[in-house]
Formats: structure tokens, C-alpha cells, sequence
């Protein structure tokens, strides 16, 4: 494998972590903890491993001697910077603790597991990959592990490679399903541990234990560079108006944090739209009176952020789209549907729905009609990365300034469309994900040799030079409660949605009047990995709002 120029630099990065894992550590436990909400149904689905105690590590004086221990790792769901330096925490963690340990990495996400396809990671493997982007490592996969059936085809794997604990590197969907595996492995009395790791660049899994997910910075950061490259450009011709949509599934993080990195003319924040019970009209009419405003001071140019999940927080979309996923939900509808062609699906789903939702679905362009009704991913999500709702406003604000008697205004109207995903989520670790991720792993490790199982690695403390990090497990099922999805209600890791009442969304309401009519344009330009403290090491400002800090 050749190595560019930055990997080569890279690759001799030592990441920092909390300096008490230098040493040897002891767990100490909190408090029986509860679910974030329905207790009952929570517990009596995981009689096993609910109500576990908080776990925190501190220095301890002595180390336990440990037996060489065989653990296995699995990359789950969309890929996100910093993946393979969990793997590498981890992997120093096991040796750190004895040389023989071994970590074997499961290929393709939860498949690997259940199909048994698995590669030994050796150090000559690990030092490749160290601080790199990507997941190309053991790669990653969608698939869940949420039947017995899974849950035993992996047992078997296990057994026969003596693994004793099993790391699942995921967002809040495959940490449920780590959940899951954990209480059964329990209750089958296998003696194998199972770990979650936060990754999703969404940055939705988070709550007051998890203080971030992995990948979030480093895909905030790309994005924010492109995002000020393209203010640049807009600001030089000063004839496009840029709808970027971001992605970041249904939470609006990722727009919301680049927002407050670049200073666009208007960023639309889902959470505040549901709240506002906006509809599509409002936000179109926001949108195109903006247009107009800036055109009549002489700026027929600007930039409007749009989260991708977006529709679905828009209340009668979030009807339309609830109905399809019922509809589709019931497999006897499923399997009609899937026999039809593109067009006779429209209108089968046209002639189920109620009389408001088929009103709201008839009126949609035909593309954003057919990407709404696209294939569920497994979880059964609404795939709204598909979902081009950047061309479906920019259509529709063309639209309502063809009503305003104004040719020029409607002349000058100019859009231009970007979809910045995955651009950012296998873009070479930042510093900060970089020594969070290595962190999250050993701590992992750390987990694994306390014995415990059910649990997330944390890492706390993440706006203070990493060597004042803290390190400890949190009960997963610390995080769930019951959520309806496409086959009913199930116990999921409640996503994190962004905070109306939080710092991040308050700063940025502060200011977003001023970005709107003054052209505030930032360039954050490429994230920096050498040079001062505060361009390299800095976390998102989304982070260091949540913790108190202010911006200068
Ligand atoms: P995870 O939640 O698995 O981390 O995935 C994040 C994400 O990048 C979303 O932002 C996006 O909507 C989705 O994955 C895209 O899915 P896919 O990788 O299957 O195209």
C-alpha cells in the first residue's frame, strides 16, 4: 500500500490521552442507574444488564496482573474519521495489558460476525492504518444483529476463536444492537463481554454521559472548509445563491456547528422548524424573502445551509413520511410494492395514504415523490441522504418570486446545489478525533479488563488538553427507551436531537440576523494538524458551547 505525503506524517502522530491511562487504573462504580425513560419496559427486556452502575476509572496504585486475552472488533454503519484509531486504542490497551492478547477485526460490520469472516489485526496490520480516515481497515456494513439466530452464529465464531469480548464500533442503532447481544451473551451465561464505542459524524449520539460521538469534528471541519471555500467564490462573483445540504440524518448538528463556523446568510435548523410547526410554504417564503431583501441592498448572491433530514421535522411531511413507513412496514404491502414498477409505485402509495398526506404528496416534483418512497435502510429509516431537498426548496422559492412581480429580482435568482456527506466522513482524523478515538478504544480495553459488559466506553472532560480526559463505561441501556420503528416499538438509544434551549442554538440565533442582511462570511480553511494549540487541537464550537466556554 503506497502512503501519501500526509500519511507518511501522520502515521508518527502519537495520539494524546487522558494521562491516567498511562497507568494502571481501577473502576470504581456509581450509582444503579435507570433508562432515560420507560423504566419498566427497559428493564424487562434487559433483566441482565439494566440498572448497572455508572463506571469511572482513577489511577490505581498496583496493577492486576491479566491473562492474555483473545477480543474481536466490529465496524458498524456509516463510516466516520477516527475509526481505525479506536481500533488502534484498543488494540495498545489489549498488549499493554498482556503482549499475548489478540484482536481479530470482523469484516464488513455485523455480517463478518454472523457470515464468520474475520482477519487476525496484527501490529504490522494496526501501524498502517494509525491516524488515517476511513474504515478500510476490517470495513464496515449495515446489516443488524437483532435475532437469536445472529446472536448464535456469532457465539460460534467466538468460541471457536476463543474470543472473550467483543468491541462494537457504531451510532446509537448498532449500540442498541450491542445491547442486545450483551443481555443475551449474559443471559447464556458465554462469559463474553460485549463494548459500544460512540461513532456517527451526526453527532446525535450524545447525552449527559456521552459528551460527543467520534467523527463529528473532523466531518464539521471538512465541511466548514468547503462551505467558506464556496463563500469565497460566492462572495467574489457575487451571482449565485449556494443551497447546500448537509448531511447529519435527522438531527441538524453538523448544520448547526458549521453555521457557527462559517456565518452563512441563513441556516435552517429542523428542530426549530418542528417546533415552530413551519411548513414547507414558510420556510420557502423565509427563504425567498431573504432573496429579495439582499437583492434590493444590492446582493443578489448568498448561502443557505439545509440539514438533510430537514423533512422530515416539517410536521406534514412528518405525517406523509410516517404513513409510508406503516405502509411499507406491513410486509404483505412490502412485497405488492416491490413488484411494482417505478411510476404504478407512486401511485399505490398515492391511493393509500390519507386525504392531507396523498394532497402533500401529489404536489411534489416528481424526483423528490419517488426519492420519498426509496428502499428503507435497515433500520427503517427514511434514507434522507437520497432526498434532494436542496433542488426541492430552490424550485420552490424560484416559484414564489415568479409571484412577485419583480423579472429582475426573478433574473437574478441564480441557485446553485451542493450535497456535502460523503466528502467528510473518511477525511484523515483531526487531532481531536484522532486523540478521542485512540482514547475511546484503549478505554475499551481498559472496560474489557474490569470485566464488564453492556457497556459504552466514555471519554469526558474533551474541551481540556486531552491529558486532563476522564475515562469510564456507561450502561447502554442508561441511553434507551422505546421507539416505534418499522415493526413496531422497539428499545433504541434515544438520538440526540439539537437543543433549542442549548448554548450552541442560542449563540447561534443571537447572530444569524446579522449574517442574513451583512455579508459575514468565515473561511475556516483545512483543519491543521501542526502549529499553534488553538487551530490544532481545538474541538467543535458546538463542544465547547455545551461546556460552558464562549466564543471570543
Ligand atoms: P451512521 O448513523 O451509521 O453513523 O451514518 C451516518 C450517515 O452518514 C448519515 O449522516 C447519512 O444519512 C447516512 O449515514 C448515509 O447512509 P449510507 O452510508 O448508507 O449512504
Amino acid at each position: 500500500m503506497k502512503e501519501s505525503a500526509l500519511e507518511k506524517a501522520r502515521a508518527n502522530y502519537s495520539p494524546k490521552m487522558p494521562s491516567m491511562l498511562g497507568g494502571p487504573v481501577e473502576a470504581v462504580e456509581g450509582e444503579k442507574t435507570q433508562s432515560v425513560a420507560n423504566n419498566e419496559e427497559i428493564q424487562s427486556l434487559f433483566p441482565n444488564t439494566y440498572g448497572m452502575p455508572v463506571v469511572k476509572f482513577i489511577p490505581s496504585q498496583a496493577s492486576k496482573p491479566m491473562p492474555a486475552i483473545n477480543v474481536g472488533v466490529i465496524l458498524s454503519g456509516g463510516q466516520a474519521p477516527g475509526g481505525h484509531n479506536v481500533i488502534a486504542g484498543l488494540f495498545d490497551g489489549l498488549k499493554s495489558l498482556h503482549a499475548d492478547s489478540r484482536l481479530y477485526g470482523f469484516l464488513g460490520g455485523p455480517r463478518g460476525l454472523i457470515e464468520h469472516n474475520y482477519t487476525e489485526l496484527t501490529s504490522d496490520i494496526i501501524d498502517k492504518y494509525r491516524n488515517t480516515g476511513g474504515f478500510d481497515i476490517i470495513r464496515s456494513g449495515r446489516d443488524k444483529l437483532e435475532h437469536e439466530k445472529q446472536f448464535d452464529a456469532g457465539l460460534e465464531i467466538l468460541n471457536q476463536l476463543n474470543i472473550k469480548a467483543l468491541v462494537i464500533i457504531g451510532g446509537d442503532d448498532s449500540n442498541t444492537n450491542a445491547c442486545l447481544l450483551a443481555e443475551y451473551y449474559k443471559k447464556k451465561n458465554t462469559g463474553i463481554q460485549v463494548i459500544g464505542c460512540p461513532k456517527t459524524i451526526d453527532g446525535d449520539l450524545k447525552n449527559a454521559q456521552i459528551e460527543t460521538s467520534f467523527g463529528f469534528d473532523t466531518a464539521c471541519k471538512v465541511y466548514s472548509e468547503l462551505i467558506g471555500n464556496i463563500e469565497r467564490d460566492c462572495n467574489s462573483a457575487r451571482k449565485y445563491w449556494h443551497f447546500i445540504k448537509l448531511m447529519g440524518r435527522s438531527a441538524s448538528h453538523i448544520a448547526l456547528e458549521c453555521a457557527l463556523q462559517t456565518q452563512p446568510n441563513l441556516c435552517i435548523i429542523s428542530e426549530e422548524v418542528q417546533r415552530n410547526n413551519s411548513n414547507l410554504d414558510n420556510i420557502v417564503t423565509e427563504i425567498a424573502d431573504l432573496v429579495e431583501e439582499r437583492y434590493n441592498a444590492g446582493n443578489r448572491f448568498g448561502i443557505i445551509l439545509i440539514p438533510e433530514g430537514l423533512i422530515e421535522f416539517i410536521p406534514d411531511f412528518k405525517v406523509l413520511i410516517s404513513e409510508i413507513n406503516k405502509l411499507l412496514g406491513v410486509p404483505a404491502n412490502a412485497e405488492q410494492f416491490n413488484k411494482l414498477d417505478k411510476s404504478e409505485r407512486m401511485s399505490y402509495i398515492q391511493g393509500k395514504l390519507s386525504p392531507k398526506s396523498a394532497q402533500l404528496y401529489a404536489s411534489l416534483p416528481a424526483s423528490v415523490a419517488a426519492q420519498l418512497i426509496l428502499e428503507r435502510d435497515s433500520h427503517g429509516n427514511v434514507q434522507v441522504s437520497l432526498i434532494e431537498t436542496e433542488k426541492l426548496l430552490s424550485d420552490l422559492v424560484r416559484t414564489n418570486l415568479a409571484e412577485r412581480n419583480n423579472p429582475k429580482l426573478l433574473e437574478a435568482f441564480a441557485p446553485l446545489h451542493h450535497f456535502f456527506g460523503y466528502e467528510g466522513r473518511c477525511a484523515a482524523p483531526s487531532n481531536f478525533d484522532a486523540n478521542y478515538c485512540y482514547s475511546l478504544g484503549y478505554t475499551a480495553s481498559r472496560l474489557i479488563a474490569a470485566g464488564k459488559t453492556g457497556y459504552m466506553a466514555s471519554v469526558t472532560n474533551t474541551t481540556a488538553p486531552a491529558s486532563e480526559w476522564e475515562a469510564g463505561g456507561i450502561p447502554i441501556t442508561m441511553m434507551m427507551n422505546m421507539e416505534y420503528r418499522n415493526e413496531g416499538s422497539k428499545p433504541v438509544i434515544r438520538k440526540a436531537l439539537v437543543e433549542l434551549d442549548g448554548a450552541p442554538f442560542l449563540t447561534f440565533a443571537k447572530r444569524r440576523e446579522d449574517w442574513k442582511k451583512s455579508t459575514s462570511y468565515l473561511y475556516p480553511g483545512p483543519i491543521q494538524y501542526f502549529g499553534p494549540a488553538e487551530l490544532c487541537d481545538r474541538p467543535t464550537i458546538t463542544l465547547c458551547l455545551e461546556q460552558g466556554k464562549t466564543l471570543d
